[in-house]
């Protein structure tokens, strides 16, 4: 907000805290709303404020149960005239108030201590029947009591993501909105923070928009609610509030980055220690509080696959002290290879979906992603590609762990609004977002733009200025997104791979159904390829839907045996494209998606998961499992060879 802005905002708010008591008897349903309300919602809507590895900070959660109320109509936000209560300085009603009955003749029509109560962190859908299709806005109200550590301390709220849209009140203040349903965000509630009770009222709004990110249109459940972790964090009154530690690109010694600091004491040293390298370095942050570091160290253990090392780094300043465990490797691509650390490798991937079939709903927890990279890792994969969207925290941290590597992808999925600006500023908000939280993870190695989206000079320049964004928050990782194949007339046997972004990735990859969209398997044997791109080739998906348990043979579409041919001459397929270096199928797991209405053999679910709804591994599971087993071999020893 400009000053001038600022000062009209403060001066209306004035005007309008008088205003108010002179009217505040009147009958509040009929009190008009000034058009300087309006303004005063920015008095109270802070900015969010940033913090890195928040796992490594004293936090206080507040998981659990959370009284809940439905609105479908927001009568909680909006006024008969359809105006925000939240818009005026005292606001006349809505829910966030979250007031108590203390006057029996006052009229309230709303009470979150009599409210049912959901889960947080979990989706709606999945918690009660009710829910199960509700796309609108339900309200979600916490009570905690906190008492701060040390009273010069700050104190933030954070949310690990909540879809969609969502508005946070503490204590009847306005904390701020925020949109995206994948990515975390935090408020400052150091001054409305009271020593003993507090209420956290949250409105979680995940109806569909067209000019939303995503768009109308998915294939996959549009889970509602607070979906990750809620904490209170406690950090110094300046606190180290992100850094960037990762090896410098293409150097194997050198690490680089920069630390950044928040709140008034800007400058300060700043000390950085990898104990078990004996490495010790200083630096001092400007008046900005920032600071770029370089780091040279000798004999570093690097991570892969085959060796997750991970080293325990010290950040601290003068004023804070936080903790990470941060695993160095490189990765390049020259020509059509992929090079770790130096070395070409393969990605033996899979898709996978947010989503526990299992327990039903959204994977939200360590324990969530324990089962999920347990079974890529049961497939022999090196890789997995987190679609469609940036998945919980829990996933990298776990994948940097136990030695898989990462593609992380922004929910531009299908039919953006691409000449939409707002819609251009929500995509990179949330491309920025995740990118901020992950950047430390060696894990991750692709940052994905986009999945199947349509050629236009508009999508093209969206995605050009996501790309840009991505390689000016992050220079070290490789950039790419699931494009499509065509086919020239009279020629349908030759795919095509030539897309116009493809020039501005590192990995051309691209999705394709032959044999399942596209023809029967048979097909799959006469394709030939015309990819003219010389840098690496993935196929980001391929698959087919089955039952797990129907059984019949491989002509038979939805039994296990048609699943499991189709995956057999695919690999085959693929494997004659020269540049090919890896490939996710789709999908791990079957997963809900509205769009799959065929009863009896979908039932609201996508099926062409390499294990079943139940946790059960089908035919194709095997089929991968031993291509992949193949691949690791054939790796290893060209690497031997050389
Ligand atoms: C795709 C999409 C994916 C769908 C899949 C399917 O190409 O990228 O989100 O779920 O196909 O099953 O059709």
């Amino acid at each position: 907000m400009s000053f001038l802005q600022q000062t009209i905002s403060n001066l209306a708010s004035l005007r309008i805290l008088n205003t108010y008591i002179q009217i505040n008897l009147l009958d509040m349903k009929r009190l008009l709303i000034i058009p300087f309300f309006i303004f005063t919602l920015q008095v109270y809507a802070q900015t969010q404020t940033l913090i890195t590895n928040v796992l490594g900070r004293q936090t206080f959660s507040l998981n659990g149960k959370w009284n809940y109320i439905i609105d479908p109509y927001e009568t909680g936000y909006y006024d008969y005239r359809y105006k925000p209560f939240d818009a005026s300085p005292k606001p006349s009603g809505g829910f966030f108030l979250d007031r108590h009955q203390t006057d029996k003749s006052e009229l309230l029509e709303y009470d979150f201590n009599q409210s049912p109560t959901l889960i947080v962190p979990r989706d709606w859908n999945s918690q009660d029947d009710k829910l199960f299709y509700y796309e609108g806005t339900i309200w979600y109200r916490r009570l905690f009591q906190y008492s701060k550590n040390n009273p010069d301390n700050r104190v933030f709220v954070h949310f690990g993501a909540a879809n969609y849209e969502t508005d946070v009140y503490l204590n009847g203040k306005k904390l701020g909105k925020h949109i995206g349903g994948f990515t975390p965000f935090a408020y400052e509630i150091t001054s409305i923070l009271k020593e003993g009770d507090n209420s956290l009222v949250v409105k979680v709004d995940d109806k569909r928009k067209r000019e939303a990110v995503p768009t109308l249109n998915t294939d996959w459940w549009n889970y509602g609610g607070i979906t990750r972790d809620v904490n209170v964090v406690e950090v110094p009154s300046t606190f180290i509030s992100d850094y960037f530690i990762q090896l410098k690109k293409s150097s194997k010694n050198l690490i680089a980055g920069y630390v950044k600091v928040n709140g008034v004491k800007k400058s300060q040293k700043v000390k950085i220690e990898i104990p078990e390298l004996k490495s010790t370095s200083e630096f001092t942050t400007n008046d900005s509080g920032y600071v770029k570091i370089e780091i040279p160290l000798k004999k570093l253990d690097l991570w892969s696959p085959s060796n997750p090392k991970l080293y325990q780094v010290n950040i601290s300043s003068e004023t804070d002290k936080v903790v990470e465990k941060i695993g160095f490797r490189t990765i390049e691509t020259k020509g059509s290879d992929i090079l770790l650390n130096g070395q070409s490798i393969f990605l033996r991937g899979i898709c996978i979906h947010e989503e526990n079939a299992i327990r039903g709903g959204r994977a939200y927890s360590l324990e969530d992603s324990r089962m999920l990279l347990g079974w890529a890792k049961e497939l022999n994969c090196n890789y997995v590609r987190l679609a469609h969207y940036p998945h919980n925290e829990y996933m990298a941290r776990l994948a940097d762990e136990m030695g898989i590597l990462v593609w992380e992808e922004n929910p531009v999925y299908w039919t953006i609004l691409w000449d939409n600006k707002e819609t251009f500023d929500n995509a990179q908000t949330q491309l920025t977002d995740l990118i901020t939280r992950d950047k430390n993870r060696a894990s991750v190695i692709i940052w994905s733009m986009a999945n199947e989206t349509p050629v236009s000079e508009a999508r093209t320049n969206f995605l050009k200025n996501l790309a840009a964004t991505a390689r000016s928050l992050d220079d070290t990782r490789l950039i790419s997104a699931a494009m499509e194949t065509h086919t020239n007339p009279g020629k349908p046997l030759t795919k095509i791979v030539e897309d116009p972004f493809a020039p501005y990735v590192d990995i051309v990859n691209f999705n394709q159904y032959v044999g399942w969209y596209d023809g029967l398997p048979e097909k799959c044997d006469q394709i030939t390829w015309e990819i003219k791109y010389d840098k690496p080739v993935m196929i980001s998906e391929f698959g087919g839907g089955c039952v797990q348990g129907l059984h019949g043979d491989a002509q038979t579409r939805w039994t296990e045996e048609f699943q499991e041919d189709l995956y057999k001459r695919t690999l085959n397929m693929l494997s004659k494209i020269p540049q090919f270096r890896g490939v996710t199928p789709w999908i791990l797991c079957d997963f809900r998606s509205p769009k799959r209405l065929l009863p009896n053999v979908q039932d609201g679910w996508n099926r062409k998961g390499v294990i079943g709804e139940n946790g059960t591994k089908k035919k194709a599971f095997f089929v991968l499992k031993n291509f992949y087993n193949q691949m690791e071999e054939k790796y290893s020893l060209k690497e031997k060879k050389k």
